[in-house]
Parts: C-alpha cells; structure tokens; sequence
C-alpha cells in the first residue's frame, strides 16, 4: 500500500542536476570518471547522471553495469550476504568510480559490489551516489551523494519508478 510520494517527476529531475552538479564540483570535473550503475533501478539512475554532466560539461562519462544478487526471500528479507552475479568488464583501473544505486538500506549490496570493483582494478577513488538513503545501516558505509534521506521502519518500502523501467518517474513510500 502506498503511504506517501515522497519524490515527484520533478523532484527526482532536480536531485539528478543537484547530484550532476557535486559530482563535477567535488572531482573538479569530470575527465577520469567512470558511472557504474547497480542493476536494476541504479541503471537508468547513472544513465540520467551522464545525460546531465553531458548536459552540464559537454563530456560523455562511460557508464557501466553491476548485477547484484541479494538472494532474498521476499522484498523484506535480504540475506546477509549479496553477491556479483556475472563478470564486470569495465576498465576502473586509475580512474575515479562513482556506483549509483536507487536505495540504500543496510549496505550490504555496495559492499558487494566495492567486493567486484576492487578485484577488477585499483580505482582511484570509489564514490557512492544513490536517490533514496533510507537508513539502517549495518556496515560503515555512507553515501557521498544523496537525492533524498528518508528515515524509514524496517517494515517499510521505498519504491522508485523510473520512465525506463516502469513508465513513471516517482519515489513513494509503502507497506
Ligand atoms: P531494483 O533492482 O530496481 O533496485 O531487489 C529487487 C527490487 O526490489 C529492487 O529494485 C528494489 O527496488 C526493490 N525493493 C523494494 N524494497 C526492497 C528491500 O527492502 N530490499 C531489496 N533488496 N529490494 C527492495
Ligand atoms: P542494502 O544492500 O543496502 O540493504 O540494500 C540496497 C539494495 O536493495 C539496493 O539495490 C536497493 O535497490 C534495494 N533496496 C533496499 N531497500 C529498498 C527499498 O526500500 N526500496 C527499494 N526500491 N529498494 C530497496
Ligand atoms: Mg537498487
């Protein structure tokens, strides 16, 4: 059941040029900067990201992609232990890593993937950009850019809609 919007069309619009915008501040540019997007919803995250820093910079940043299993039960049980579900072929070595992913909960889905990141390469620097930080974290993990924080219960949901993916752009809150 669905709670609240939390973030419209245009709200998610304005978070992705907010986060565009620290992106480039922060690294002063964007010359060694690769995206990784975390499947599914960190995808059409990262690809807006680079539409808006091309936008922004008139420079086009490789973006690729990570899978991530979380082995779950259900949507509200994650098991202690995601894992990378097929090869990364990105080329990170030197470069500066900004993962992108929808939501972060407990972090253990980042971990899994900084896991894959390091074994690929030595990035420069590894930053973190997700839309939604609904809290509980249970690994010293924080994001560097953040669209939203959302403090959530444990029992409830955010869902992200992307236009790619589901046809609207929209975060909502449910249980
Ligand atoms: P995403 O892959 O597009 O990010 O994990 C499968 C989908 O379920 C995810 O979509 C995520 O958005 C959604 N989801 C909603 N609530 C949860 C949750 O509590 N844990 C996890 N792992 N995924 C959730
Ligand atoms: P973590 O590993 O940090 O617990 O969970 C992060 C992953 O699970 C992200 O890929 C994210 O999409 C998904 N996730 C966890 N909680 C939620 C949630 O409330 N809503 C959505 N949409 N995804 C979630
Ligand atoms: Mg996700």
């Amino acid at each position: 059941m669905v709670k609240a919007v939390i973030m419209d069309e245009k709200a998610i619009a304005r978070a992705i040029t907010r986060i565009a915008n620290e992106i480039i501040e922060r690294n002063k540019g964007v010359g060694n900067i690769v995206l990784v997007g975390i499947k599914t919803r960190g995808v059409p995250f990262a690809h807006r990201l680079a539409d808006k820093i091309y936008e922004i910079e008139g420079e086009n940043l490789q973006t690729y992609t990570l899978d991530i299993t979380l082995y779950r039960d259900d949507l509200k049980e994650i098991s202690p232990q995601p894992t990378v579900n097929e090869e990364f072929t990105g080329d990170i070595n030197g470069r500066i890593v900004v993962l992108v992913d929808d939501v972060i909960y407990t972090g253990r889905t980042v971990r899994a993937a900084l896991d894959a990141l390091i074994d690929k390469g030595r990035p420069n620097k590894v930053q973190l950009a997700v839309l939604v930080d609904r809290g509980h974290r249970e690994l010293p993990i924080r994001p560097d850019y953040i669209g939203k924080n959302v403090p959530t219960s444990k029992t409830e949901i955010i869902g992200v809609e992307f236009k790619e993916v589901d046809g609207i752009d929209e975060v909502v809150i449910k249980e």
